[in-house]
Order: structure tokens, then sequence, then C-alpha cells
């Protein structure tokens, strides 16, 4: 499966990993999406994009329970097919054997109107090197009619933005829940329009090389009861092991260790003044 996953992502730009959770984990993590959703909906801010507004969105389902990281971090077929894109081997700190790649976004998500096709890679540009992959776990069946992911295969060759004349050509990704669906970022893709009374949630993680930005600002935010609950290797993939320094004197190299984690959430939020320069 991983070989296979790993050529159809290097040919096509995806591929849908099937039946990685069992019918309980999904209804565990549906519950709690829908659970959070309610709760959380109108806690965003009226900066939010245009292209979001309509959908449903579950934002930094992180913070809230450690479910939403345990489905990304627990599955080794999607571990191996990200450190197979994503590790730096001159990252070093961190054993070879260990991810070194980060979480970009995390989000819950379901269709109302149709989203264009859009790349989330930030540029298109045409290499065999991959900076950002995303991943999909399908809490609830998806199909055209209730609002599934498209795609447009091997555009994330094509170098460049997605042609939204492209679109009827667009592969529908009709999946099961408890699938999985990666894709490089890069790939031209959206979705259908919902055109049903119903959800269709997934859970869409973005992982990307170490020293991208992440989305949000995580490490000085992540909740002390999540951290607990995580290994060095889960902290390193929030990105606590590539934090950039205050200044030269405190630290140069962010590729950090596993030694350099603090035990308290609190350690990173506390920043350090430094001495002036010359006295
Ligand atoms: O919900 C989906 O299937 C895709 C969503 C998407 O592409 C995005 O939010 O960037
Ligand atoms: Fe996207």
């Amino acid at each position: 499966m991983l070989e296979k996953c790993i050529q159809q992502i290097e040919k096509d730009g995806y591929c849908i990993i099937p039946q990685v959770y069992s019918p309980e984990y999904v209804q565990k993590g549906l519950d709690l999406t829908k659970q959070w959703y309610e709760k959380s909906k109108d806690n965003v801010s009226s900066k939010l994009s245009a292209l979001t507004q309509n959908d449903l969105y579950l934002w930094n389902p992180h913070y809230k329970d450690y479910h939403f990281l345990e489905m990304f971090f627990q599955p080794k077929i999607l571990q191996d097919v990200l450190m197979h894109f994503l590790n730096d081997k001159w990252f070093r700190a961190i054993p070879a054997d260990q991810p070194n790649y980060i979480l970009q976004n995390l989000m819950g998500r379901s269709s109302d109107k149709q989203l264009s096709l859009h790349i989330d890679s930030f540029i298109p540009y045409h290499s065999k090197y991959v900076y950002m992959l995303q991943a999909a776990a399908i809490l609830e069946d998806q199909t055209r009619d209730n609002g599934c992911t498209v795609v447009i295969p091997g555009s994330h060759l094509a170098g460049e933005y997605a042609d939204q004349t492209a679109f009827e050509k667009a592969i529908p990704v009709e999946t099961k829940a408890g699938d999985l669906v990666v894709w490089d970022s890069r790939i031209w893709h959206g979705t259908l329009a919902n055109n049903t009374e119903g959800t269709r949630w997934s859970i869409i993680a973005a992982f990307s090389r170490w020293w991208i930005k992440q989305m949000f600002n995580y490490t000085d935010n992540l909740p002390q009861h999540i951290y607990d609950q995580l290994s060095d290797s889960e902290k390193a993939m929030v990105g606590f092991c590539s934090i950039a320094y205050n200044d030269e004197q405190e630290g140069i190299d962010r590729k950090r260790g596993y030694d350099t984690l603090l035990k308290n959430v609190e350690g990173y939020r506390v920043k350090q003044v430094p001495e002036p320069v010359g006295q």
C-alpha cells in the first residue's frame, strides 16, 4: 500500500487509503467535531476569507481535543508517506527515523457551496521535491451530491495556479467514512456543492517541511492539557523543535532536538529580553 500510495501521489498528486479508521473511531471523531463546532462556530474573526464564509469550519480542533491530532499521528501508513515526502535528511537533531516535518494547519470542514479550484502550497512549481501535503480523515461518506472534494489529477506538476475552466474536468473523490485521502498541496482541487440537507465532515491536516511558517502560532497557544498528551515526536510535529530563537545569543540553528523540549507550555510564552549588544 505504501509504495502504491507514494507512486500515486507522485504521478496523480493524490491517493485514497481506504478504511484507515474503525467505525467506532470515526464516530468518536464525528461526535467531537459536531460538539466543538456548535460550541465554537461563532468565535471566528470577521477577517475570515470570503472563500470560506459559506462552509462549515471547525478551526484548530487540536486546541480542543487531542483526538484530532491522534487521528494523524497514529496511522503508520500516513507517517510513512509524510516521512517519504517531507522529512529533511539534514535535520540531524531528531533521529533520522523520526518525523521532522510539522503541522501547517488543521481544521474540520463540511461543504455548502461549490469551492473553486485552488492550490494550498502558496506557489505552483514543477519539481519532484514536495514541501506540503494534506491529509483528510473522512468522517462521513462523501459523494457528488453532498459536496465531495474534486481534483485535477497530475495538476500538482502544472507549475501554474489553478485554472477555473478546468473545473468541469475535475474528478470527484468519492470516499467512505474511515478513509484517508492524501494530496500534494500543489494539486488543483476544490469541492462540489452540497445539495443535501446533511453534513459531510472531514478533518483536514496540512503537513509541511519544518521551515515553513505555520498557519497559527501553535507553540505559543497549545493548551497544557493537550501538550501533556503528546510524545516528544508529536511535540516536534506540532512545531516545538523548530521554533525560531529570539536572537543570536539564545541560539541560531532552529533545528532543535527533543532535549530542548520544555515541561510546561508557559515557558514558550515567556519571551526573554536579550541583553543589548555592547553592554
Ligand atoms: O473539504 C475539502 O474537501 C477540501 C477543502 C479545501 O480544499 C480547503 O479548505 O482548502
Ligand atoms: Fe484546499
